[in-house]
């Protein structure tokens, strides 16, 4: 399409579905119509993708989360007329960036597993791959973050306000899903059983499709998400009586909440009865649409359905999905339990993101009882099978039948089952999927040798570079030519530029402008001005203790006193950045954004300061807030302690983009130190094997440090006393967790070595042709982290897809 096309097409949308002329339109009228223009090119290309998937082998990828962020410039992109809508937007007037701002974030996420999930959608796509995303339409997204006072707020976040131009509801597609009720087991005259379900509560699940678009290759992909609606009103029971007719609204309203709402929290498992319920609704809409596709394609029986479908659990959030095929194939499909299992286990993959025990999902058992008695028959008949088999096969972890039983202590162990249940279970980085073999998990695998793997998270190169940062992929493209697009390993081709200092320096321009950019964008949302030519250090992710945004406040308080003793100090000015959501009921993560907070105030307007400090926490961090501050950062902060968190994938979204990551030895960044070398990343600290014997031997005493270490006790103080000369700045919280429990997270242990790697990262930067060698090398080597990488692995090696 031309861009006098595009231009034309607008022009005639804006008259017919906007009754708009482009001197009356808005920005908002501009966004739909450009929508619709890329509606039009993707719907028939969405067709004949479907139709040729028919007869192929598919993945479905289900998931609680999917954090897809804005669509229409990635959707632009990958259709290929992302230039030309830029041209023609300018042309008519309009700035192309505050067009597609008019987009409202899909927060269908809390942070890493939901965000993964996009990446992954736009990588099968990409790659041609015949898979769907399957999760739920949440009304209420991830809540929107205020700061009011130093502290969080959250609203709720209506992000369907608006009508959503990417969606289409499809009712024809709807489906039943039962719960509650009783279950009878008749005799039938062939001797075999059979269960019926009387007076369960009916809920409809109605699924509304969005298209995936595949980088220029015309395959669109669907990301169907179920909807929760009442089914007709029951009119044999209707009366004249009003409270009757209050009733069923009442009930209609209670039904539309299981799709009402994401849960906020990451980091702590609640075993809430709407949140199972929201878990049984995703998984049995989505198996019941996947046996009728399978049916709909495929002539032959479903003992056949592993060779056509394999389901992907992102973690155990979807994992009831194995009891609900097995009832499926038992309860409808009249199979027997063995055959049935075989099928089940045949099917299903689980990937666990977190080993966080208090992550871990534990449903009472007497919740899913009563919610779905047929689905807890078979789970329970699951364990029995399972324990027995232990009892007999392996009498040497006969003492361990406890510790492995799905069903354990009154709880349903949903990890137990997802392994149990599953061909394949992975882990999303080295290091975690080794620790949940040698630890974790250790007894499973002793079992199940066979079924665990590594899969190292990937993001997709096209958000997070092409689409972000298009200055740096003009720069890549001019030196290495296009091909890095279809195969980002190619940018490795970068390491041969390393020495050019005329490349360097335009590297260092690029950076320069996108920090440039960063800085008004700030201003505009702040009214905090940063010095451009400071280092922007970054650490944007979910506030959680184990990630520690505490490690790094340390380091600000400890330079603000350093500055505050001798404020002629020469140090290279710094621009610390903050983005993060705490779950709403985490009190301590909203102590630590207070925290923040308040040290942003007193450093920002401290004269003694002369600017060569500023803390800046932005509000409501989101996928839209990421694409905005990845391009311009100098520092990615991953600085976790060593063996909690899975992966991380911000780390790899800034090394992609330029930066130099100061980290812990944990997650992905082991891999990315790996690739790079040492002499391009700046890590410190404890290593995964330390952090763990100390747990499990002790020997670590915080106080110890605090009575040696006079700059961490003087911090520790200044918190406790309210040292910042107000009354409102006591965070006991913080210092008792510190001194009383002894540090959970290892804070003060990797202060030193933190400080130490920060000077180092200064003097660095002093040498700006040497950063910028070291930043080449990060872009160069990020093309293994492509989430297209991933894919590939999955496909090939858990999933057996062949592409398109
Ligand atoms: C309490 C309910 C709950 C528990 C855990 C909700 C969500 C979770 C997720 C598993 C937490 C999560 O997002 N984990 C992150 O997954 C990313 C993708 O694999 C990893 O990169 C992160 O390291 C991991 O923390």
């Amino acid at each position: 399409m031309t861009t006098k096309r595009l231009v034309d097409q607008i022009t005639k949308k804006l008259k017919t579905e906007r009754g708009k002329d482009i001197k009356s339109a808005s920005n908002k009228d501009l966004y739909y119509v450009i929508t619709s223009v890329v509606n039009d090119v993707v719907n028939g290309d969405w067709m004949v993708t479907q139709d040729k998937y028919k007869k192929k082998k598919q993945v479905y990828y289900l998931s609680m989360e999917f954090l897809v962020g804005r669509l229409l410039e990635s959707n632009l992109l990958n259709s290929g007329i992302l230039e030309r809508a830029n041209e023609a937007l300018l042309k008519l007037g309009f700035q192309p960036q505050q067009v597609y701002e008019q987009e409202h974030d899909a927060g269908l996420g809390n942070g890493g597993l939901g965000r993964l999930a996009a990446c992954f959608l736009d990588s099968l796509a990409s790659l041609k791959y015949p898979g769907h995303g399957c999760g739920i339409r949440y009304r209420y997204g991830l809540f929107e973050q205020r700061i009011i006072h130093g502290h969080q707020i959250e609203l709720p976040d209506y992000w369907l306000k608006e009508e959503y131009p990417w969606e289409t509801r499809k009712i024809d597609q709807a489906v039943e899903i039962h719960f509650g009720g009783n279950v009878h087991m008749h005799e039938k005259n062939d001797g075999t059983l059979e269960f019926k379900y009387e007076n369960t509560d009916k809920v409809m699940a109605v699924p509304y499709d969005i298209p995936i678009i595949g980088y220029r290759n015309n395959i669109v992909n669907s990301l169907r998400l179920w909807s929760a609606e009442s089914t007709e009103i029951d009119t044999d029971h209707l009366t004249s009586q009003t409270d009757h007719y209050y009733h069923q609204l009442d009930h209609k309203h209670s039904i539309e909440q299981i799709s009402g709402f994401l849960y906020p929290d990451d980091s702590h498992f609640e075993g809430k009865t709407l949140r199972i319920k929201q878990q049984y609704f995703l998984v049995s809409a989505s198996i019941q649409h996947i046996i009728k596709e399978y049916k709909k394609n495929n002539r032959r029986s479903l003992k056949y359905l592993p060779d056509k479908v394999v389901i992907q659990i992102n973690d155990t959030h979807p994992s009831l999905a194995i009891p609900e095929l097995m009832r499926i194939l038992m309860d409808q499909e009249r199979y027997g339990w063995d055959e049935a299992w075989k099928i089940t286990t045949s099917v299903m993959a689980y990937t666990n993101h977190t080993t966080l025990s208090e992550a871990l999902e534990k449903w009472p058992k007497g919740m899913i009882k009563d919610l779905l008695p047929r689905i807890y028959m078979i789970i329970d008949e699951i364990n029995e099978r399972f324990c027995k088999g232990i009892w007999f096969d392996y009498p040497e972890l006969r003492d361990k039948i406890p510790a492995l039983a799905i069903i354990a202590d009154d709880q349903v162990h949903m990890a137990r089952l997802a392994i149990v249940g599953s061909f394949s279970i992975n882990g999303v980085a080295r290091i975690h999927t080794e620790i949940l073999k040698k630890k974790e998990m250790k007894d499973f695998y002793y079992l199940f040798p066979k079924r665990f793997n590594n899969k190292t998270n990937g993001i997709t190169h096209r958000r997070w570079l092409l689409q972000v940062n298009p200055n740096l992929a003009k720069l890549v493209t001019d030196v290495i030519g296009p091909k890095w697009i279809q195969r980002p390993n190619d940018l490795i081709g970068l390491l041969r530029y390393t020495k050019d200092s005329s490349f360097l320096e335009k590297i260092g321009q690029v950076k320069n402008e996108n920090k440039r950019i960063l800085a008004d964008f700030i201003h505009d949302r702040t009214g905090i001005t940063i010095d451009e030519n400071s280092i922007y250090d970054i650490q944007i992710k979910r506030l959680h203790e184990y990630k520690r945004q505490l490690l790094n406040v340390f380091h600000i308080l400890h330079l603000y006193n350093e500055l505050k003793d001798n404020p002629s100090l020469d140090i290279t000015p710094r621009t610390f950045i903050f983005g993060a959501k705490a779950a709403p009921s985490y009190h301590l993560a909203k102590e630590v954004i207070k925290l923040i907070n308040q040290v942003a105030s007193i450093v920002n307007n401290d004269k003694d300061i002369r600017g060569k400090l500023k803390v800046v926490f932005l509000e409501n961090y989101n996928v839209s807030l990421a694409e905005k501050l990845i391009p311009a950062a100098d520092i990615s902060e991953q600085i976790s302690t060593a063996s909690k968190e899975a992966s991380g994938t911000g780390n790899m979204k800034m090394m992609m983009n330029g930066a130099l990551t100061v980290g812990t030895l944990d997650g992905a960044n082991i891999e990315i130190r790996d690739f790079v070398g040492n002499n391009n990343i700046f890590i410190f600290g404890l290593n995964a094997d330390q952090v763990l014997d100390y747990y499990q031997n002790g020997g670590y005493i915080a106080r110890d440090i605090y009575n040696t270490d006079d700059r961490v006790k003087r911090i520790l103080d200044q918190l406790n006393e309210g040292a910042f000369g107000s009354q409102e700045i006591e965070y006991k919280d913080i210092y008792y967790n510190i001194l009383y429990h002894n540090d959970p997270y290892f804070v003060l242990k990797d202060f030193d070595p933190y400080l130490e790697i920060h000077e180092l990262v200064e003097q660095a930067y002093r040498d700006k042709n040497a950063w910028n060698a070291m930043s080449v090398t990060n872009i160069a080597h990020s093309g293994k982290f492509s989430s297209d990488r991933t894919i590939q692995e999955y496909a090939s090696e858990i999933w057996k897809l062949k592409k398109y």
